[in-house]
């Protein structure tokens, strides 16, 4: 991917924005632009001013569940992104225009036989994504998925969830993971555009502090609890329908992270939240996980050469 370091940025849906994706990619790291719901000419402008900001490649994930999709795919390979990573459904449909554009495919998966599938039918690579992460979520850890993924397939490994420093990125290898994506320690990044109200509520979260909406939906979503997310699981304790529930969440991550609404805005974040507690740039993040992970694997390494 021509990237210095093995960590890429979750393309988290209203999060990762230009701004965050280049300042990624500038410091050596893959940024990300996540186009979630965003209307595909949308994306073609964020793909062009991160661009402005950096020379250095940038990625696009494609969020499957919006019906633009297919648009989205096309503007992606008009602009000539090298690389994709696809959330929250099959990206198969799309492999073929994919490989004759030349752009590499790294779908999110949060099963061995969705890695497999993926594999088969071309991705580059996966994204094994735990459940400790933010926003949609399967229902395995990222310490039982990552190996099991990585004996199941060829193709290399990125491990996703719960990794906030270099002793998660450490860990992830030792799992066989060839690389990490962070999407939690980016959102409080000084380069993030997210309302300071969402970042201070990810600075002070403590590791229970999330919770899980939407299980009874097919769309489990992991956030920090909030009024939102309280009134959420009431309903759905109730047996509230699909129609009464997405009322409630009708553009909830918006407001939590536009306009800094932390009591009916959707707060995603990981587990790994009550480790994320200072605001860096991304270029200190990426400098310091990096430093980190060499610190442990050296430490461990000695001690295990003993
Ligand atoms: O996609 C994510 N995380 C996201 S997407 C998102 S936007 C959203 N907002 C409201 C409702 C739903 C989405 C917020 N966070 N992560 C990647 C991911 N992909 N996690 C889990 C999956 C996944 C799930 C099922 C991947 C494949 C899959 O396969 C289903 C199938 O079609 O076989």
């Amino acid at each position: 991917m021509g990237i210095e370091y093995p960590v890429i940025q979750g393309g988290m849906a209203w999060v990762a924005e230009h701004h965050l994706a280049a300042a990624v990619s500038e410091a050596g790291g893959l940024g990300i632009i996540g186009a979630a719901s965003a209307p595909a000419e949308i994306v073609r402008q964020e793909i062009r001013m991160a661009r402005e900001l950096t020379d250095k490649p940038v990625g696009v994930n494609i969020m499957l569940m919006n019906p633009n999709a297919p648009e989205v795919v096309q503007v992606v390979i008009e602009e000539g992104v090298k690389v994709v990573t696809t959330g929250a459904g099959n990206p198969a449909r799309f492999m073929k225009d994919f490989k004759e554009a030349g752009v590499k495919v790294m779908p999110v998966v949060a099963s061995v036989a969705m890695a497999k599938m993926m594999e088969r039918c071309g991705a580059d690579a996966v994204v094994a994504e735990g459940m400790e992460s933010g926003g949609h979520i399967g229902s395995i850890t990222t310490m039982a998925l990552v190996p099991q993924v990585a004996d199941a397939v060829s193709i290399p490994v990125i491990a996703a969830g719960g990794i906030g420093d270099g002793r998660g990125i450490a860990a992830a290898f030792m799992l066989g993971a060839e690389a990490v994506q962070m999407g939690t320690r980016f959102v409080v990044a000084e380069e993030s555009i997210v309302h300071n109200n969402y970042k201070e509520k990810v600075l002070k979260a403590k590791d229970i502090d999330s919770e899980i909406t939407g299980s009874t939906t097919g769309h489990p979503i992991r956030q920090i609890r909030n009024q939102m997310s309280r009134e959420y699981l009431k309903l759905e304790k109730e047996g509230a329908g699909l129609e009464e529930l997405e009322k409630l969440t009708l553009g909830s991550l918006r407001r939590a992270v536009m306009d800094g609404d932390t009591v009916s805005g959707t707060l995603m974040a990981g587990q790994i939240a009550g480790l994320v507690k200072k605001e860096q740039s991304c270029r200190e993040i990426i400098e310091e996980i990096m430093r980190e992970a060499g610190d442990v694997l050296k430490k461990e390494c000695g001690r295990w050469a003993e």
